[in-house]
């Protein structure tokens, strides 16, 4: 589903920019003799043989001086958080075991170069160690081959003009793959869809902003679901999403909540994490404070906060969320995401089926 993310750390001049272009087979990366040559991370999507679709993150070189250097070391920490597989070139630099250390905590798989001879074997060694399991269906055991679902997705001035968003156009590219008949609607015309109907649906699937209404409106014994909640499967754990959504109901007066953003974007008025969810939760919880974390800003000191509600992720990786996930277990603070914090906000999380 999300491409690997392979990303290359190393000190400055350690050979990271040659090593991603030899893979790539190609000049992504600027490669010189000046050490910090490579300032910002440098992104590449390509299909690798025997590995599959992959993204290649080349990362500025740690042990750059200065104020430059902090700043992009900074930056290379911050592409850890979303990466599968970390490939580290040693090259005698004091910095090594720092590095590799912390790499080494973050849970990720890595591959250790230290000669030139494991340079020429690359491919080999990043094929040896990549997931195979990751070919996770979002829709899971809810549906079979054969399968009608219907699905609920509201247009509204959130939705971008002209086209579908990403969850919804690949729930529906899955449906078809897996032999099932999807039939869309919007929450208008969601009556009289049903009522075309011959039977009742295998699934509903709901955007989670009309969770409340569509659950009235279709029959009590129908499975229903949420794209957050497919999705929030697919990217993370669903188990942990759903035990810290339970949080909500002993947040205290004044509780600081996390709202954390895998994507900058910016904000509507209908915004669902800037907006909704925490009017939502002011409504239970008097003088919450809401603090929002958009992109890499997710903080370090979680310890300040009761709870933290994470977006659905639909341009991040599995990888970024569980990263924060573990983070966030490691602060002993409860974590979730937006779809099931809606649903358990609007008491049918245990309406909802779980992929
Ligand atoms: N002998 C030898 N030289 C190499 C090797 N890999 C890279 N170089 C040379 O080392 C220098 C730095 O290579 P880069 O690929 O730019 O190194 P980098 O790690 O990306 O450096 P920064 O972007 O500054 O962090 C260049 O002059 C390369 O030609 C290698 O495996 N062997
Ligand atoms: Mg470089």
């Amino acid at each position: 589903m999300d491409p690997i993310q392979i990303a290359f750390f190393g000190a400055t001049n350690s050979g990271k920019s040659t090593l991603v272009n030899a893979i790539a087979g190609q000049d992504v990366s600027l490669v010189s003799a000046l050490p910090g040559t490579t300032t910002d991370p440098v992104r590449k999507r390509i299909e690798l043989p025997g590995i599959g679709l992959c993204v290649l993150v080349d990362t500025a070189g740690y042990g750059d001086e200065g104020d430059l250097g902090a700043q992009r070391e900074r930056l290379t920490k911050a592409v850890i958080d979303s990466t599968d597989v970390a490939v580290l070139l040693r090259s005698g630099h004091p910095a090594d075991d720092e590095w590799e250390s912390m790499i080494r905590k973050a849970a990720l798989k890595l591959i250790v170069i230290s000669s030139e001879v494991e340079k020429s074997h690359i491919l080999e060694l990043i094929s040896d160690i990549v997931p195979k399991d990751d070919h996770k269906f979002l829709t899971g055991k809810l549906v079979a081959k054969g399968d009608l679902v219907v699905l609920v997705m509201p247009q509204d001035s959130e939705a971008p003009k002209g086209r579908l968003i990403l969850p919804q156009v690949q729930v529906i590219r899955e449906l078809l793959d897996r032999g099932c008949t999807p039939v869309c609607c919007t929450p208008d015309s969601l009556k009289s869809t049903i009522a075309g109907l011959k039977g009742a649906p295998a699934l509903v699937i709901t955007d989670s902003q009309v969770f409340k209404f569509v659950n009235e409106t279709i029959p009590a014994d129908w499975t229903l679901t949420s794209f957050s909640i497919l999705l929030a499967a697919a990217k993370g754990d669903i188990n942990v999403f759903v035990e810290g959504a339970k949080a909500i109901n002993a947040l205290k007066p004044g509780a600081r909540v996390l709202i954390a953003e895998a994507c900058t974007h910016v904000p509507d008025t209908e915004d669902i994490g800037r907006v909704k969810i925490p009017a939502m939760l002011r409504k239970r919880v008097p003088d919450l404070e809401a603090v929002i974390a958009a992109g890499n800003d997710f903080p370090e000191d979680l310890s300040h906060y009761s709870l933290i509600i994470h977006c659905g992720a639909c341009v991040a990786n599995a990888a970024l969320v569980r990263s924060r996930i573990r983070k966030a277990l490691l602060a002993g603070v409860p974590i979730t995401n937006y779809g099931i914090a809606i649903a358990a906000l609007q008491g049918i999380l245990d309406r909802v089926s779980l992929p």
